[in-house]
């Protein structure tokens, strides 16, 4: 339902659907997404035949266990359109984002799925004050990345004026927000940490600025950044959860009353399963969240591992939104790193590594926050055969690398390139990581 120009998007028939009356729409919605899955997509043919199914067996939302799982080897697999379940002329837009190897993983759209995005973006945003009167400073990434035109559109869709300010140019940042009075900023968790010191810095306080609500996600984040940034910019916090392959940003969007992500569950269908089992977890328990796209045309995913390890909430919310909440999230059931809102998995690094034949394949990448940036480093080790004699090769070899893998996962490293065995050898499953954030 578009409901354009309004002072807010609060889509009311949905948003306040009593549960059973929601799962009878999310059962139905399932079934269309499942011949539609079936029909235009050879992998998810191949698998329902593999599991002995076929859409006709899928009649209510319950009957979701009985399908197979996607991955983010699947995405890989069919690299980069064959996951799409729409004819390319139907497709207006694709969105990109980290895969396991160099190759990204892409999502395409459809109108209709761009307008559902929106609502979903624009409904989170109503539900904690956002009207057509604000001003959103927009300073996710534009790009590739979802965040920046995810939350763009939402912006837009409810009739906001939006600032795309994009990341970056943290002085420049400020003074937009002060000057044009922004009411409402939406970027990652620890780069409004950063703003809060860059603004102290600049001589300036929250008083300067008129932010009153700010949308945080991308990455993971505590209560207590939540307080260091709502004392800080002077602004409620809220976090805001989504990936790329399920739609970006406002997946799941908190209310005024700040008690964990409201699910927009007629459009993505969330499970917790234990990530051991595959089977789903007990009410209420932690295990791995899974998604199914409940409307999309573009590239609609059946039961999506997320790799995110959470729990659901159950309880009625105070605002008397009847969706499920996401708890926080806790961890990741594979190896990603979020770094300064980008993600990236060590696999990616290694292939860069392997491509220069005077580093060896042992690495270590090690992560601080340091004055509230993330900072990475990644030692690795030179190839027993080769020496430098001066210095300064190894200076130009560590910029070479450092600047192969910036072009590679989008995210500068500092390469130190240490001598053949400095690295610790692993005496079982190898440690390529140490995360010294405290998140
Ligand atoms: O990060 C989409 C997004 C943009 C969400 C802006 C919120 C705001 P991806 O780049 O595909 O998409 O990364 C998705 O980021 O699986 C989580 O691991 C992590 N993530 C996203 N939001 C949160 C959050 C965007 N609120 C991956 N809390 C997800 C914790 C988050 N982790």
């Amino acid at each position: 339902m578009k409901v354009n120009n309004m002072a807010y998007v609060f889509n009311e028939s949905i948003e306040l659907m009593p549960r059973e009356e929601k799962k009878i729409l999310q059962g139905k919605r399932l079934r269309a997404v499942v011949e539609r899955c079936y029909n235009n997509v050879p992998t998810y043919r191949e698998k329902m035949i593999e599991a002995g199914i076929t859409p006709e067996d899928i009649n209510t939302i319950d009957d979701i266990v009985k399908l197979p799982f996607t991955t983010k080897k699947d995405l890989r697999a069919n690299y980069p359109f064959g996951m799409f379940a729409a004819p390319k002329e139907e497709i207006v837009r694709v969105h990109a984002s980290s895969g396991t190897t160099g190759k990204l993983t892409v999502v395409g759209y459809t109108q209709h799925d761009l307008d559902d995005w929106s609502e979903a973006c624009a409904r989170g945003f109503a539900s904690c004050g956002v009207t057509k009167n604000s001003i959103i400073h927009i300073a996710y990434g534009y790009g590739l990345f979802t965040g920046g035109l995810g939350a763009h559109y939402g912006g837009e869709y409810m009739g906001a004026t939006v600032v795309p300010a994009s990341s970056g140019n943290t002085a420049r940042q400020i003074m937009l927000m002060k000057d044009f009075k922004a009411d409402t900023l939406c970027c990652t968790p620890s780069y409004a940490v950063y703003l809060v010191d860059e603004l102290h810095k600049a001589g300036l306080t929250a008083e300067d600025l008129s932010l009153k609500q700010g949308f945080f996600g991308a990455e993971p984040w505590t209560e207590e950044m939540r307080v260091k940034i709502e004392e800080g910019l002077g602004l409620k916090a809220y976090d805001i959860y989504g990936l790329s392959e399920i739609t970006g940003p406002g997946v799941a969007t908190e209310c005024e009353y700040q008690a964990g992500p409201h699910v927009q569950d007629d459009l993505f269908y969330p499970e917790i399963i234990d990530p051991v089992t595959l089977e789903p977890v007990p009410e209420g328990e932690e295990g791995e969240l899974v998604f199914t796209t409940l409307s999309k045309e573009g590239m609609p995913l059946i039961r999506y591992r997320t790799r995110d390890l959470c729990s659901l909430i159950y309880e009625p919310c105070k605002c008397g939104r009847t969706s499920l909440r996401l708890a926080r999230i806790t961890g990741r059931s594979d190896d990603m790193l979020i770094i300064r809102g980008v993600n990236v998995f060590p696999s990616q690094i290694e292939s860069v590594l392997i491509k220069d034949k005077r580093i060896s394949p042992y690495y270590h990448i090690t992560i601080d926050r340091i004055n509230n940036l993330d900072i990475m480093q990644i030692d690795v080790e030179l190839e027993r055969t080769v020496a430098f004699d001066e210095i300064k090769e190894i200076e130009a070899l560590q910029k070479k690398v450092s600047a192969d893998i910036a072009s590679a996962i989008g995210v500068s490293a500092k390469v130190n390139l240490v001598s053949c065995g400095t690295i610790k050898r692993s005496e079982g499953k190898a440690v390529y990581v140490t995360d010294n954030r405290k998140i």
